[in-house]
């Protein structure tokens, strides 16, 4: 709950972003280093885009981490830096090598210094970690780069801000107080709109089928995969799955067809071609089938929620909504087209048109994942484990972990773990829990962290962490680090009921 004092740092945290906003834009032609995911795209093409406004030069580098190789680079440019969505863990390390003025932070990550000590670093920060207020769920670094940037009355730079917010996960249930605010002032501009909607992907790209089909968080037993199935479905509730158009407009196919008819044009409708009833209508239908296949209540209650539209868009495409435009992002990052991610960001021409075969492959890795997940997720006790080796993509892997552990196939009790393999042959470890499991003591972070000791490394946050085991011909680490797991996530949970 937001104390007075809490809201006075906030407060303080926004001009506080806005001087470093300004120094930023002071800086000549500086070099924008940024994460790859969805929040370091849209953070980082918000700083690209206050620039374009006005009208002055910056380049952009994304980096997998911020380590030694990556601050080396940058450094050898002798350029002025502005580093986004990770830096504050490693200003230290920055400061080594590059001078203080030289720099400008925007995060939301931990720092690596005591807030009350950073002022001696003399570098420009700005996270709300400094003011005492979590990064985990109080802004994300999309949402402080607006900040940064809100007093330039840009429509594109609340849109990424919004899309940061969504993509980084600090969307679920309430807003933070500061991702609120991104979000009212949006809607006070008309930029964004707020929805109570069914939150599930494809609401823009997909037919009403696939819509359907390809609906994972939950998996709708019998509907989940079968297109069959879900034409069935929504026929049956009297909703047409497409339009038909007469050709007349279309004169050209009719005159080619040389048969003297008219031609008809079938376009296939989406969720948003819709009215409001018949979107109604099939929400509700859905959850009901949800109830009624045993589909787990957190997974349903799940399924509705706000959803955060730009009017601003073309209604048809992807980035008119911010799940999808941060699922565009995220398709991007995850398949090394970083540099396309933020040409969609900044809607360059084109760039989403070739954005969309990236999405359909990622999406696909998902489901092709989340499917083999139902087959051979096994029950350890401790946590539910995932051996995806050779089977799940690695750049999915740890969101098919979460998408199997909410959606409402099994009881979200306990974390799941799961392995795939990298490009290295290397295993590659991603855990997952809930909000309710960190608050019984999970923390995939330590975890993590101590049963990878000598054979492996890794760490991230509580609620979600990744690690890599070296490469070893027996499969030992592998088997030694499960035991280690199991042993200190039983320790974390066992004061838990
Ligand atoms: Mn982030």
């Amino acid at each position: 709950m937001a104390t007075v004092e809490a809201s006075g740092n906030r407060e303080e945290f926004y001009s506080h972003c806005k001087k470093v906003g300004e120094r930023a834009l002071s800086m000549n032609s500086p070099v924008v280093a940024h994460h790859y995911d969805a929040d370091g795209l849209s953070s980082s093409a918000i700083v690209c885009r206050a620039f374009r406004l006005l009208q002055k030069p910056c380049e952009e580098i994304t980096f997998r981490q911020l380590d030694d190789n990556a601050i080396e680079r940058l450094a050898a440019s002798g350029r002025d830096v502005i580093i986004v969505d990770f830096g504050s863990g490693q200003a230290q390390r920055l400061l080594a090598k590059i001078p203080p003025q030289k720099i400008v932070i925007i995060d939301h990550h931990v720092l690596d210094t005591p807030k009350d000590e950073r002022a001696k670093l003399g570098l420009a920060e700005a996270n709300c970690e400094l003011f005492g207020l979590s990064g985990a769920t109080e802004a994300c670094a999309a949402s402080t780069a607006y900040f940064c940037f809100s007093h330039l009355d840009d429509w594109l730079i609340n849109e990424l801000a919004v899309v940061g917010i969504v993509g980084d996960m600090q969307d679920k249930d309430v807003l933070s107080p500061t991702n609120q605010r991104v979000v009212d002032e949006g809607v006070a501009t008309g930029y964004v709109k707020v929805e109570k909607d069914l939150r599930a992907f494809g609401r823009v790209s997909r037919t009403l089928v696939s819509f359907i089909s390809f609906c994972t968080e939950p998996y709708l037993p019998g509907l989940s995969g079968n297109d069959k199935a879900c034409a069935l479905f929504v026929n049956d509730l009297g909703i047409p799955l497409f339009e038909e158009t007469k050709g007349t407009t279309d004169w050209q196919t009719t005159e080619h067809d040389g048969t003297g008819t008219e031609q008809v044009k079938r376009k296939w409708l989406h969720y948003y071609d819709l009215g409001f009833e018949q979107r109604q209508k099939l929400a509700s239908a859905l959850i009901n089938y949800a109830y009624s296949h045993k589909v787990k209540a957190h997974a349903i209650k799940a399924m509705v929620g706000n959803v955060y539209l730009f009017p601003k868009e073309e209604k048809s495409i992807e980035i008119y909504d911010a799940y999808e435009f941060s699922t565009v992002l995220n398709a991007c990052g995850r398949h090394k087209a970083e540099t396309l991610g933020m040409s969609v960001c900044l809607h360059e021409k084109g760039a989403l048109e070739q954005a969309r075969s990236l999405v359909t492959l990622h999406r696909t890795q998902i489901r092709s994942g989340l499917l083999y997940a139902r087959k051979h997720v096994s029950d350890f006790g401790a946590f539910y484990f995932l051996d995806g080796r050779g089977q799940v993509e690695d750049s999915v892997v740890g969101i098919v972990c979460g998408s199997f552990l909410t959606s409402g196939v099994v009881d979200p009790s306990k974390p799941i773990i799961g392995f795939s393999l990298d490009p290295n042959g290397n295993v590659k470890i991603s855990t997952r829990g809930t909000d309710a499991l960190v608050a019984k003591g999970l923390d995939l972070n330590v975890m993590l962290r101590k049963a990878t000791e000598g054979i492996g490394v890794g760490g991230g946050h509580n609620v979600a962490a990744g690690a890599t085991l070296f490469a070893d011909e027996s499969g030992e680490n592998a088997k030694r680090f499960l035991l280690k797991a199991k042993e200190i996530i039983e320790c974390q949970l066992k004061n838990a009921d």
